[in-house]
């Protein structure tokens, strides 16, 4: 089973947009093994974003990612690393395509509404910093066989 995790960025929350970017991977067929609302410590900003230090955008990533709670989601189902990257849209929301996450909602290079783990490798590390093992669900939806044939090859 493939797993990604998501964060629903302190904008995201502010703005009210919860449901409605939460809506975009519910509604592609994407499942949820885990779910929670907290506020990331610099100490895990630090940890999550270590590939990014020395960047000249990291000092303000990491105050903006521990500005306020975020909603940190693992989802699951094949592919869907590579679905969620591409309902996110590119990084910046005023070059992300309309119908993306950031290309409807996103307007700035750093206020971009949402995290999604961009490799196999980096989602293992990621969810291992957010959740236990014992926290993530397997089960399937009632919806699952017509979301994903048996055969697509
Ligand atoms: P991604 O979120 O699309 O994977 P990354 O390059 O991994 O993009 O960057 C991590 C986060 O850092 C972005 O989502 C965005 O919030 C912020 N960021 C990236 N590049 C810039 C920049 O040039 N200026 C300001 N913030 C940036
Ligand atoms: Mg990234």
């Amino acid at each position: 089973m493939d797993r990604t995790l998501i964060i629903l960025k302190p904008d995201t929350i502010q703005r009210g947009l919860i449901g409605q970017v939460l809506q975009r991977f519910e509604q592609k067929g994407l499942s949820l093994g885990a779910m929670k609302f907290m506020k990331i410590s610099r100490d895990l900003a630090e940890r999550h974003y270590a590939p990014h230090k020395g960047k000249p955008f990291y000092p303000g990533l990491i105050d903006y990612i521990t500005s306020g709670p975020v909603v940190v989601l693992v989802l699951q189902g094949n592919r869907c690393i590579e679905i969620s990257r591409t309902l996110m849209g590119k990084t910046f929301g005023f070059e992300a395509a309309p119908g993306t996450i950031r290309g409807d909602f996103g307007a700035s290079r750093s206020y971009n509404l949402v995290h999604g783990s961009d490799s196999p490798e980096s989602a293992s590390t990621e969810i291992a910093l957010y959740f236990k093992d014992d926290e993530l669900l397997e089960y399937s939806l009632a919806s699952s066989g017509w979301v994903y044939p048996k055969d697509d090859s």
